[in-house]
């Protein structure tokens, strides 16, 4: 897996910009370069010190294909661990591909998706779970994600995870000792503070465990439902919120039949807001099929806006309206159900504010845009004290949620053989399965399918 070749990729966007920056690892990234650029002070990059900037001209033997500023890494304190060139060009898309296929025809490879990192972990500049955040940090749109990736890349979990290993791999030796030694009945593990380490490994795995659905959430945003009866205005309050007409409306009871989501970010927290059909009993085949969904969206909900039209509102039907909403709280109690008086503009604010004060209530008309913030408020305030004040590592990944289960297992598999009584030999192979787990997750074990297929995912020049 370990190449040491030259590899070269565009590190910006593809396409027009003010500057492109055109990244080289490898063992002769400096003298490729070298021959190819012309520095203005006529010095030779292969002299210049690690971390300079050099300004000068890419020289396609006489002609000049630009004047750029070239910076120098060299190995090991660079981002690879390698000798890398970071050219920064003008952002022209013709001088981009001029350099790479100049580079090209000099000695250079095209990178592969993800090379860069995939060397970085090579040469140790950091563990697997830190490399896989780098994609994560790259995509990461909302301060949440933001913070869970940035966690993750300075060590995050993966420290806590090599500690607990090196102290369980401390005791397999241990217990591997009294094996050689089994003739002399000799104890050299002492076996309170192995079980107190079991019960302290099971615990941080449980957590970590346990964080992923909630990792899920933040990075692919907390999923709000918008229901409630037709024509109350979920559809207009979606778009209210997303400022965009996403959603058909009409004065028509069941225009929306199919869900309609799209995300926003809000106070640094990415949601997922669904349009769903309106509730009723209807004969329509299409319009239930709606129906049906918008009750699996609830589900999948951590968030439930409840529309009502104030201007519907009656002291003949508030008991049955009432009804509802109760029954929608009784039957999703681990959910929070914000009510949505809409329409206020045609409706009894104090009555609607005096016969409702029972509830999480927000006044708003969505086609007025009025008190839209206060509902973006409302909502950021559900969530934000959970996740952003939330100071323990959150795992995202799902590789690392399903080696960590399988780290738990082994674990738990050791915790109770030892409290069985197994023999030493038996408890030793089980306590080696476990450390397996551990090294699967920060890359002390690893094969080049499973970095094949993580690296794989990168897009060439991460
Ligand atoms: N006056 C007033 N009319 C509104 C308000 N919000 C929505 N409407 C109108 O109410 C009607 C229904 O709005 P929609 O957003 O389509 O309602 P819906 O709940 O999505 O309806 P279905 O998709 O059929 O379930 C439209 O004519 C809207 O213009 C509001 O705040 N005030
Ligand atoms: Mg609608």
């Amino acid at each position: 897996m370990i190449k040491t070749d030259t590899i070269i990729a565009l590190a910006t966007p593809p396409g027009i910009g003010a500057i492109s920056v055109i990244r080289l690892s490898g063992i002769d990234s400096i003298i490729i370069s070298n021959k190819l650029f012309k520095a203005l002070n006529n010095l030779d990059l292969i002299t210049q010190k690690t971390h300079s900037i050099n300004l000068g001209y890419i020289m396609d033997s006489k002609t000049i294909i630009d004047k750029v500023l070239i910076s120098v890494f060299k190995a090991p304190r660079s981002y690879t661990g390698e000798n890398i060139v970071e050219i920064s060009c003008h952002g022209s898309v013709f001088i981009q591909q001029k350099i790479l296929d100049l580079f090209t025809s000099n000695g250079c490879r095209l990178a592969d998706p993800g090379e860069f990192t995939l060397r970085a972990f090579l040469n140790g500049k950091m563990d697997l779970s830190q490399a896989e955040s780098v994609a994560d940090l790259i995509s990461s749109t909302s301060e949440s994600s933001h913070k869970i990736a940035m966690d993750h890349m300075r060590g995050g979990f993966s420290e806590d995870i090599k500690l607990l290993r090196e102290e369980l791999l401390n005791f397999a030796s241990l217990i591997e000792l009294e094996l050689d030694f089994s003739e002399e009945d000799v104890e050299f593990a002492n076996m309170k503070a192995f079980e107190d380490l079991l019960v302290k490994i099971i615990s941080t795995l449980k957590n970590l465990i346990d964080s992923f659905s909630l990792g899920n959430v933040i990075k692919d945003g907390i999923p709000i439902s918008i229901v409630g009866e037709p024509n109350t205005g979920k559809s207009t309050l979606l778009n209210s919120i997303l400022n965009e007409d996403k959603a058909i409306v009409s004065n028509i009871a069941g225009t929306t039949r199919d869900s309609i989501e799209d995300e926003i970010v809000i106070n640094g927290i990415n949601f997922r807001f669904i349009d769903t059909a309106g509730i009723r009993t209807t004969e329509d085949e299409i319009e239930s099929i709606g129906i049906r969904k918008t009750f699996e969206n609830i589900n999948k909900s951590n968030i439930v806006l409840y529309v009502i039209d104030s201007s519907k509102v009656s002291s003949d039907n508030l008991d049955s309206t009432k009804g509802k909403i109760d029954k929608l709280i009784s039957t999703y109690l681990n959910k929070n159900i914000l009510l949505i008086a809409n329409k206020i503009d045609l409706g009894n604010l104090s009555f609607i504010e005096q016969e409702f004060s029972d509830y999480d209530l927000i006044s708003i008309s969505a086609k007025d845009n009025l008190n839209i913030d206060k509902v973006k408020t409302k909502i950021s305030s559900y969530i934000e004290l959970g996740i952003v004040n939330n100071s323990s590592s959150v795992v995202t990944n799902s590789r690392h949620f399903s080696v960590l289960n399988n780290a738990l297992t082994e674990v738990q598999n050791v915790y109770s053989g030892m409290k069985d009584g197994i023999s030493s030999d038996l408890l030793a192979v089980d306590v080696r399965q476990a450390l397996y787990h551990f090294g699967e997750l920060t890359g002390e074990i690893t094969n080049d399918e499973l970095l094949g297929n993580i690296f794989s995912k990168f897009c060439i020049g991460k």
